[in-house]
C-alpha cells in the first residue's frame, strides 16, 4: 500500500486555507466596520441556521463512526452546542448575539430571515454528514484550523468597530477562541491516522475544499440578500 508522507498530506489541508471564508468580501467588509446594522441582523439571523445544525451534523458523525475513543471525543462538540441545561451552549449564545444586535430570540429562531442559498448550502453540509465516509465528515470539520485568527480578528472588529452591539453578546466568539483550537485538533489527529493512501488523503482533502464552499457560498447569499443598495427598514 503506497503511503504519502504525512507533512505533505497536512501542507495539502492547511492549503485550503487559501478559500476559507475569511477572504470573503462580506467578512473583509465586516472586519473593517463597513457593514450597517441591518447587514449585521442579517448575517446573525442567517448563521443561527449554521449554528444550530452544526448538533445534527456532529451527531451524523457520531452515529457514523465505529470508534469509541474518536466518539469519547467528538460528542462535546454536541455539549458545547446544546449546553447541557436551558441558558447554556453555543446555540443560547448565539441567540444572546441577536439580541445583541437588536433582534428578538423568536425571529432568530424561527428562521424567518434565512435565506435560500444558505439554507441549501447548511442542508448540504448536514447531508455531507450524514452520507459521506465518517472520516471525510470529520476533514469537512478542518475549516476550523484557519478559524481562530478569524474569532480573534472578528472580535476586534465588533469591540472597536460595532459600539452599538452589547459586548455581552460576543460571548460566543470568545468561546470559539478555545473551542476550535481544541476541536481542530482533534479532527487532524483523526483525519491523519485514517487517511494513510493517497486515495483517502485526496478525499479529505476534497471534503474540506467542499466545506470551503459551504461557507463561502453561505456569505455569498448572505452579501446579495443584504446588498447595502437594498432599503435600510427591512431588516
Ligand atoms: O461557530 C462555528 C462552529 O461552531 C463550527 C463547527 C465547525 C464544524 O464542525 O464544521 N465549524 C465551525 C465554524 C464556526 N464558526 C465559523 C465562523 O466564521 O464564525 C467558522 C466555522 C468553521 O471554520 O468551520
Amino acid at each position: 500500500m503506497v503511503v504519502s508522507d504525512t507533512e505533505s498530506f497536512i501542507g495539502a489541508l492547511r492549503a485550503q486555507s487559501q478559500s476559507y471564508h475569511s477572504r470573503h468580501p462580506f467578512h473583509v467588509k465586516m472586519n473593517e466596520g463597513r457593514l450597517n446594522r441591518r447587514q449585521i441582523q442579517g448575517w446573525v439571523a442567517n448563521r443561527f441556521y449554521y449554528q444550530k445544525n452544526i448538533p445534527r451534523k456532529d451527531a451524523a458523525i457520531l452515529s457514523n463512526c465505529p470508534d469509541r475513543e474518536v466518539r469519547r471525543r467528538w460528542i462535546q462538540r454536541i455539549l458545547d452546542h446544546d449546553g447541557t441545561a436551558e441558558g447554556e451552549g453555543g446555540i443560547e449564545a448565539w441567540l444572546c448575539l441577536g439580541e445583541a444586535v437588536g433582534l428578538t430570540r423568536e425571529e432568530v429562531w424561527d428562521e424567518r430571515h434565512v435565506v435560500p442559498g444558505v439554507r441549501f448550502a447548511v442542508d448540504a453540509y448536514v447531508n455531507f454528514a450524514r452520507t459521506r465516509p465518517w472520516v471525510e465528515a470529520v476533514a469537512s470539520s478542518l475549516t476550523e484550523l484557519f478559524a481562530p485568527d478569524l474569532m480573534a480578528e472578528r472580535l476586534r472588529a465588533f469591540e472597536r468597530l460595532y459600539t452599538w452591539i452589547d459586548p455581552d453578546g460576543l460571548a460566543y466568539f470568545r468561546a470559539r477562541l478555545t473551542q476550535a483550537p481544541r476541536d481542530s485538533e482533534h479532527a487532524l489527529e483523526v483525519v491523519i491516522e485514517h487517511c494513510r493512501t493517497p486515495d483517502e488523503q485526496a478525499r479529505a482533502v476534497a471534503a474540506l475544499s467542499f466545506k470551503n464552499d459551504v461557507l463561502w457560498s453561505m456569505l455569498d447569499a448572505i452579501e446579495r440578500a443584504y446588498s447595502s443598495s437594498t432599503r435600510e427598514e427591512d431588516a
